[in-house]
């Protein structure tokens, strides 16, 4: 275990403890032990170092009487700022970012998880590649500026950029094999988990997967970003068939670099009928509420269902804060590790699915045996009469199947 020192810095608004616990969360994934923390509230940025210079004497006091040499901060440095600190403190310095990045790097698994994790640390590089080369060109001064040094830094500056490129592509290839196997489930109504990390999401795809599938289970762990790839599995609520699909978790204060790489998510997102949002209950739930709203702002949901789900309600003592929250919003309270809780949450899922339906009478000649099959074993028929010349069904109708078998309605 990599013992290090922590570095909190808040707003005044933000909670302390909220946001100590998530940082030793992520250095704990990470590998790491925090043994010492330091916090500072900072109004007004210092633009050398991000905190100010006496917070910078505390650390180094602190990491040499600890003797450490790691020091973790919970916000996204810039390029000198990092080089600032690492120069005055003569420390390993580790910012949000590169932290979030690390932790996916160990835990890639996939080409596609590979990939973006590969293209997110080179465009997390990218600038502060940059600040190196000016810093060395100062350095240097006049005479000389074309040393080796700079022309070894703009080489890799071009190296880094054309393995960028060369990765997007890669990626583009991978996402159109996505495409390919989202049309195929055009004709299925499609379920999309989201939520914060760690929430249950994976837990809530197997305990489904358990219940009314037969596909493989996806990997779920006590850890954050568990889940690094989007997986869909195909669901069979008696005769509402769906598909349900396992995204990779948000996190708040996510660079530009590390946003691009839960793209997958989004697209996902965007391709889906129905989005169950998993929020950890027993956790800071509007701050999630808050973090998965902005990850998703630029996605219309207009004609989406969405359900809150609050999850791992068996850690509450008093779940009345969850109840709480009132919105003019559909939402459940479950645990993802009780089967009638899942029972329910299929049971409104159904629900949901169910009311935009239409109660329909059908003929259907008997020379199109395949519509018929399909609706046999897509819908509850409650009704079958027969004629001279095919079958009269009724039943409750989707307004997708509506719209394609609409020349067979005899009444509505
Ligand atoms: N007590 C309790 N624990 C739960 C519940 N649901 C999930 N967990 C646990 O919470 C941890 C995280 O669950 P996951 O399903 O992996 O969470 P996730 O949302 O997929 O997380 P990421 O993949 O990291 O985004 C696991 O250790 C689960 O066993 C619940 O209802 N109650
Ligand atoms: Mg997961």
């Amino acid at each position: 275990m990599q013992e290090v020192i922590q570095v909190n810095v808040l707003n005044r608004e933000d909670d302390l403890d909220n946001r100590i616990y998530k940082l030793e969360s992520l250095i704990n994934t990470a590998g790491g032990k925090s043994i010492a923390y330091v916090s500072q509230v900072v109004e007004k940025v210092n633009p050398r170092f991000f905190i100010g210079s006496g917070k910078v004497s505390e650390i180094k006091d602190l990491a040499k009487k600890l003797e450490i040499d790691t020091v973790i901060f919970d916000v996204e440095l810039s390029a000198s700022q990092l080089y600032n600190l690492e120069e005055e403190l003569k420390l390993h310095v580790v910012d949000w970012t590169s932290l979030i990045l690390d932790i996916f790097a160990q835990r890639a698994n996939t080409k596609e998880s590979r990939l973006k994790i590969k293209l997110a640390q080179l465009k997390y590089q990218l600038p502060r590649l940059n600040k190196w080369f000016s810093y060395l060109s100062r350095q240097a001064g006049g005479i000389g500026t074309r040393g080796p040094g700079e022309t070894m830094l703009e080489t890799d500056r071009r190296a880094v950029i054309r393995d960028i490129k060369s990765l997007e592509k890669q990626l583009k290839d991978v996402e159109k094999t996505k495409i390919t196997n989202r049309k195929s489930r055009d004709n299925i109504y499609n379920i999309s988990l989201l939520g914060y990390t760690n929430a249950g999401k994976s837990t809530i795809l197997n305990g489904m997967m358990h219940l009314y599938g037969k596909d493989k289970f996806v990997y779920s762990d006590d850890l954050l970003f568990a889940t690094l790839d989007t997986s869909t599995r195909r669901l069979d609520f008696s005769n509402t068939k769906v598909t349900l699909t396992d995204t990779v978790g948000f996190i708040d204060n996510l660079s530009k670099e590390l946003n691009d790489s839960f793209l997958t998510t989004l697209e996902e997102i965007k391709f889906a009928d129905m989005l169950l949002i998993v929020i950890d209950a027993s956790l800071n739930i509007d701050h999630q509420i808050k973090t998965i709203e902005k990850a998703v702002e630029d996605i219309d949901l207009e004609d989406k269902h969405i359900l809150y789900v609050f999850n791992k309600m068996d850690k509450i003592d008093d779940d009345f804060k969850v109840k709480l929250f009132k919105r003019d919003k559909d939402r459940i309270y479950i645990s993802a590790k009780d089967e009638k809780d899942l029972e329910k949450l299929k049971e409104k899922i159904v629900e949901i699915i169910k009311k935009d339906y239409k109660k329909v009478s059908m003929h259907i000649p008997f020379s199109d045996g395949d519509v018929l099959d399909y609706l046999m074993t897509n819908y509850d028929i409650l009704d079958t009469k027969y004629d001279g010349l095919g079958t009269i069904i009724q039943f409750e109708i989707s307004s997708e199947d509506m719209n394609k078998y609409g020349k067979y309605i005899e009444s509505i």
